[in-house]
C-alpha cells in the first residue's frame, strides 16, 4: 500500500486551493507585507504569495478564467499595503480583487491600465499627475473602484463602472469611446478643481448610459462633446447657481434625461447647440440635499424620486447602491448613487399593551428588547404553569374528649443523635 507523503498532501491541498474557481481556473495571491512574498513564487498558495500585483497578473494572464487576489495585511493597525502601477493587457482577461490595499502611481504614470475585458473588483487607485485608471476595452468591468487623481482625470476610457467613487482633478470621469455604462457611482472633485474642469466629460462620437450617478463639486458637472450622446436616468448633476449642471458643446451633441436632476437655468449650450437637443422625461430641478461625499441627507428632495424603469433598468449592477445597500427601498428608488432606508413606520397613537416579559429556557427574555449581537434562538416560548404540589395527607385525627372535639396528632420522632458516645 502506498501512503501519501505529507508533502504530497500539502501539494494536493495547494492545488485544490489554486483550482477552486471555474473549471481550469486558478487564483494567484499577492501580499506585499508577507514574509514569504516573492514574484518568483508560483503564487497559487496564500502562504507563498507574489510580492507585486503585476507579478501575479503576468502569471494569471496566460490562461482563461484566472483570478488575482490581493490580500490585505491581517492587522488593521498596520499601514495599508501600497503597490506600484498595474497593467492588464494579456491574451486572457483576469479578475482582479484588492480590498483594503492601494495602487499608487508616481510621476505622470497611470495607476491601473486595462486593455482587455478584465473584471476589476474593489480596487483603490491614487495618482499624482497621470490618470488613476485608463481603460481601452469596452468589455472591462469595474465594481467598487475608488480613484483619487490629484492632478489628472480619475478614470479615462470606456467599459462598465458600478458602485464606484471617482475623484479627479481635470475630470472625475472622461468617457472616450464605445458605449460605456456607469451605475451607482459618485463623481466628485478633489478639494480645488481648476476652473472649467468637468465632472464627467463625454468626448466626441460615443454613446454613454448613466443610471444612478451623482456628480458634485466640479464647476461643470457633465459635458457632452460633438457627436456624443448622453443617456441618463435617476441621476443628479445639480450644483450651485454660479456653476453648470450640463453643457452641450456642439450642434451634434444630445442628452436624453429620465428622472434626472438638472436645472434648465444651469444648462449651457455652446458651439451651435440648442435646447431641443435635450429631451427630458419626468424632469427634476431641485436642491439635491447631499452631504460633502455625495450621500443623501435626511429629507433630501431626491428620495423616492427615481423610476424603476428607464435606461439600464434591471441591470444586475443596479441592484445595490454605491455603498452596497439594496437599491429599491421605500416607495421608489432614490435619485443619485445613494439609496436611503425609509423611516420606521409611525407608532399608533394608543400603544398596544405589552405582554409581560417571559424568560424562556435559553435565558433570553421574550417580550423585552433583544440584547445587541445576541444570537437569535428560534425556539418556541411556551408558558407552562408550575405543577400543583400534591397535598400531604394529614396524620392528625379528631377525637371527642369530655364532649369537646380535639385535634390529636402523632408526636414527631426525635432524630437520633449521630454523636458517638
Ligand atoms: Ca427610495
Ligand atoms: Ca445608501
Amino acid at each position: 500500500m502506498i501512503r501519501p507523503t505529507l508533502a504530497a498532501l500539502a501539494g494536493a491541498s495547494a492545488l485544490l486551493l489554486a483550482w477552486a474557481g471555474p473549471a481550469g481556473a486558478a487564483t494567484f495571491f499577492v501580499q506585499e507585507s508577507h514574509p514569504q512574498a516573492l514574484d518568483t513564487n508560483q503564487c497559487t498558495d496564500q502562504n507563498a504569495p507574489c510580492r507585486t500585483i503585476q507579478g501575479a497578473v503576468d502569471k494569471a494572464e496566460v490562461a482563461i478564467g484566472n483570478t488575482v487576489h490581493v490580500v490585505a495585511p491581517g492587522d488593521h493597525h498596520a499601514p495599508v499595503d501600497e503597490y506600484d502601477s498595474v497593467t492588464l493587457d494579456g491574451a486572457f482577461p483576469v479578475t482582479l480583487t484588492a480590498p483594503g490595499v492601494a495602487i499608487r502611481a508616481t510621476g505622470g504614470a497611470t495607476g491601473l491600465t486595462v486593455s482587455n475585458a478584465s473584471i476589476i473588483n474593489d480596487v483603490a487607485v491614487a495618482s499624482a499627475t497621470g490618470p488613476a485608471v485608463s481603460s481601452t476595452s469596452s468589455g472591462a468591468t469595474f465594481t467598487g473602484l475608488q480613484t483619487q487623481s490629484t492632478g489628472a482625470v480619475g478614470f479615462v476610457g470606456t467599459g462598465k463602472l458600478a458602485r464606484s467613487n471617482l475623484i479627479g482633478f481635470t475630470a472625475g470621469l472622461q468617457l472616450t469611446s464605445g458605449s460605456p455604462q456607469v451605475l451607482n457611482t459618485i463623481v466628485r472633485s478633489s478639494p480645488s478643481p481648476p476652473p472649467g474642469a468637468p465632472g464627467i466629460a463625454l468626448s466626441t462620437s460615443l454613446t454613454a448610459t448613466l443610471r444612478h450617478v451623482t456628480v458634485i463639486g466640479f464647476p461643470t458637472r457633465v459635458q457632452v462633446g460633438a457627436s456624443a450622446t448622453l443617456t441618463a436616468a435617476n441621476s443628479t448633476f445639480a450644483g450651485s447657481n454660479v456653476t453648470t449642471d450640463l453643457a452641450l458643446e456642439a450642434a451634434t451633441s444630445s442628452a436624453n434625461l429620465t428622472n434626472t436632476n438638472v436645472s434648465p437655468t444651469r444648462t449651457a449650450f455652446t458651439g451651435g447647440a440648442q435646447e431641443t437637443q435635450v429631451t427630458k422625461t419626468n424632469p427634476l430641478d431641485v436642491s439635491p440635499g447631499l452631504d460633502s461625499l455625495g450621500r443623501l441627507t435626511p429629507g433630501s428632495a431626491l428620495i423616492d424620486r427615481g423610476t424603476a424603469g428607464g435606461p439600464l433598468a434591471g441591470d444586475p449592477a443596479d441592484a445595490k447602491d454605491v455603498d452596497g445597500q439594496t437599491r429599491n427601498q421605500g416607495s421608489a428608488p432614490d435619485v443619485g448613487a445613494d439609496e436611503t432606508a425609509p423611516p420606521p413606520p409611525t407608532p399608533p397613537t394608543t400603544p398596544p399593551t405589552t405582554p409581560p416579559a417571559v424568560v424562556n429556557p435559553t435565558g433570553s427574555v421574550a417580550g423585552a428588547a433583544p440584547a445587541a449581537a445576541a444570537p437569535i434562538v428560534s425556539q418556541p416560548i411556551v408558558n407552562v404553569p408550575p405543577a400543583a404540589k400534591p397535598k400531604k395527607k394529614s396524620k392528625c385525627r379528631t377525637r371527642t374528649v369530655k364532649g369537646k372535639k380535639k385535634k390529636v396528632c402523632p408526636k414527631k420522632k426525635k432524630r437520633k443523635s449521630r454523636k458517638k458516645k
